[in-house]
């Protein structure tokens, strides 16, 4: 079966609940939606959400180089070479979210092609995954309030707490007022998107030393070679490495220079091909691994999910599936729902998700 056609469509869906972290502020997801089109009818789908403040690409630019320059040297492969799509895909320098929307779409259409799911297709360690939630800056008191509504809503506990603002007591104390209220039948962790230095975060993590966390994430940036490598190895819990290791290369790089001790594994930014490739080498190097978010809507989450029940290492944690229940709506015809702290994988081949066509027209910004 050949690839006869890349379609690339953007869509826009406000958000109910604007995400705000130290990296920047998410109020509508500007997404764009990939379409694989097969010689025998068969298309594969997935989205790419542009984060110009981690990887600087954007809804215009994404558009750009799946039409200009992915699509017109895919067309005529089969489904089967995907090490051909990463090749090519790897002549062009950047633009993550962009080659992983294609690379998903491709192995959408080959597990639908084939009647298998891409789970299967990955490894089919299990069919679900627990769920972690994201929760962004605010007053500790409606921090509070919204973890409580994903605890009783959807049955979510554990939670990833956004710090990297200054002064740092504004975060520590969301994380304590989160202990306070809901003591050990929560799991906490931090992400700081680089918004503390090294020091900021030594200081931050002692302050925070009595709350029993999970891991804390990219607290500050990589570039601080020095700093990061000194912050990483007085910590007592992992360190998350994940805007830093776009490439299974970073991961490397940051794990042997002792400036991570774990893997976010975002299929968002490396695709199917690319997160298996980050799975084995965090395998290889005993690093562990989280399914993370790139603040998804839930087509994007349906590939988290499908990826993350693949394998066990990636199952062994909460996974980062829940952001799009702050979005006003979606594009897929059943949505995703979370129960009992769980996501399912879609049943069905592919990813097993179906495109609504009412709402891709009433959401897609090109006409
Ligand atoms: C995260 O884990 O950092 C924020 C920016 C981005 O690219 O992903 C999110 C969540
Ligand atoms: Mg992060």
């Amino acid at each position: 079966m050949k690839i006869i056609a890349v379609e690339a469509i953007p869509f826009s869906i406000p958000y109910t609940k604007p995400l705000k972290f130290a990296s920047g502020e998410v109020y509508v997801a500007d997404h764009v939606l990939v379409r694989v089109h097969t010689d025998e009818g068969v298309v594969g789908v997935a989205e790419a959400p542009p984060r110009p403040y981690t990887y600087g690409e954007t809804q215009d630019g994404i558009l750009a180089v799946i039409r200009t320059v992915f699509a017109p040297q895919l067309i005529g492969l089969t489904l089967t070479e995907r090490e051909v799509v990463t090749a090519r895909l790897s002549r062009t320098v950047g633009n993550p979210a962009a080659k992983a929307a294609v690379d998903m779409a491709i192995w959408d259409a080959l597990g639908r092609s084939l009647g298998l799911s891409v789970t299967a297709l990955l490894g089919g360690y299990t069919d679900r995954m627990r769920v972690s939630h994201m929760l962004g800056f605010d007053t500790p008191e409606r921090m509070v309030v919204e973890a409580e509504r994903m605890i009783d809503e959807f049955g979510i506990r554990t939670f990833k707490v956004k710090v990297g603002r200054r002064p740092a007591r504004l975060d520590t104390a969301v994380v304590r007022a989160l202990r306070e209220r809901f003591g050990h039948t929560v799991d906490l962790y931090v992400d700081g998107n680089r918004g503390w230095s090294a020091a900021e975060s030594a200081r931050a993590m002692r302050e925070m030393g009595d709350l029993d966390l999970l891991f804390a994430e990219e607290l500050c940036p990589a570039d601080d070679v020095l700093g990061r490598r000194w912050l990483v190895s007085q910590l007592d819990v992992p360190f998350i490495a994940d805007e830093s290791v776009t490439t299974p290369a970073e991961v490397t790089r940051e794990v042997l220079g002792g400036s991570a001790t774990a893997i976010s594994i975002k299929t968002a930014r490396t695709g199917f091909t690319g997160s298996r490739r980050v799975h084995h080498l965090a395998e290889g190097l005993g690093v562990e691994v989280v399914m993370g978010n790139q603040i998804d809507g839930q087509l994007g989450t349906a590939c988290s999910v499908s990826f993350g029940a693949a394998y066990e290492s990636t199952c062994r944690r909460a996974g980062e599936l829940s952001n799009f229940l702050d979005m006003s709506d979606d594009l897929l015809t059943v949505p995703l729902s979370i129960r009992d702290g769980e996501l399912q994988v879609p049943p069905g081949p592919g990813l097993g998700v179906e495109i609504d066509a009412d709402k891709l027209a009433r959401y897609r910004t090109d006409n």
